[in-house]
């Protein structure tokens, strides 16, 4: 196999989360042949995707299509800060390419669980259940939540206590995501939950007057008002938890993450980790002195 189109193989599967696991509804590659076992399966077995990894040249990645923390190209080449930190720092450990597999927020933790993939690098929002079901690395980015709503935000919707002090407001969120959870953590009803499958479809609920504000990273409105400048994003909302992401790992993959943490630390210290947050939109020093620890206290 052509180990450059290996690097740029994304295995887009239509995956359903049914209440038992992963429903596998097909699987096809963008760009070329994907490995024996539908692409980004786990051959392995418990605690050895390192060596895995070693052994094939590559690993698989759960990721979304959300810019600028994941993006798959129209080539089928896989981007975004996530996944380009997580191919350089495995370099450096002798594992030169990753393939995405695209799959919803909420279907990525049952998905690594069930060795649909290797590894989450998509944004995954350090939470306390997250980190009770996964491994993170040390984190690569902090992020902030803004609201995106029509233009001159009629509703003057700009903190999580605007929405629960007016019971009639609808915010948009994804299905399973981050955001859903700081609704529940807020106990918003979730009769003021608009709840989406994708970006765009939050977008379309606030243009289509289903929602009132479509709740979303920051630095993900910006990327879709980019796009479409139907809607307007809010200042980083003030009440909304700091958080952040790193890559995600099996629990039993102690050997994989503790060479992946040490390695992102050397990777962190060069200009490459700072070009590649650069470029992507994220301030790279943001995240110094914060650690998974601290992320994982976050409640949701
Ligand atoms: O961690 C999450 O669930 C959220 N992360 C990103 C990058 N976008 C939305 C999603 O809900």
């Amino acid at each position: 196999m052509n180990r450059i189109h290996v690097r740029r193989t994304v295995v887009l599967r239509t995956i359903g989360v049914a209440a038992a696991g992963l429903l596998l509804a097909g699987t096809f590659s963008a760009c070329t042949t994907v490995e024996p076992g539908g692409g980004g399966a786990s051959a392995g077995g418990a605690g050895d995707t390192l060596a895995k990894g070693e052994e094939q040249g590559y690993l698989s990645v759960g990721i979304a299509n959300e810019p600028p923390y994941t993006e798959v190209n129209a080539d089928g080449s896989v981007h975004g800060a996530e996944p380009d930190v997580l191919r350089a720092v495995l370099k450096t450990m002798g594992i030169d390419e990753i393939q995405g597999v695209v799959t919803p927020y909420e279907a990525m933790i049952p998905g690594l669980n069930a060795n649909r993939w290797d590894v989450i690098a998509a944004g995954l929002f350090m939470k306390q259940s997250r980190c009770e079901a996964v491994a993170y690395s040390e984190p690569v980015i902090v992020s902030t939540e803004s609201f995106g709503t029509l233009p001159g935000n009629p509703k003057g919707i700009e903190t999580i206590a605007d929405v629960s002090e007016n019971p009639d407001f609808k915010i948009a969120v994804l299905t399973g995501g981050f955001e859903e959870g700081i609704l529940k953590t807020a106990k918003i009803p979730d009769g003021q939950q608009v709840l989406v499958k994708d970006a765009r479809s939050g977008m379309e609920a606030v243009t289509a007057n289903r929602a009132d504000a479509f709740l979303l990273p920051t630095l993900s409105l910006k990327s879709l008002v980019e796009q479409d400048p139907s809607i307007e994003v809010t200042a980083p909302i003030e009440d909304a938890p700091r958080t952040g992401s790193g890559a995600a790992f099996r629990k039993e993959d102690t050997e994989l993450l503790k060479a992946y943490n040490k390695a992102l630390a050397e990777f962190k210290k060069t200009p490459e980790f700072a070009e590649i947050l650069t470029q992507w939109g994220f301030d790279p020093t943001v995240v110094e002195g914060v650690t998974a620890e601290e992320l994982c206290k976050t409640e949701g």
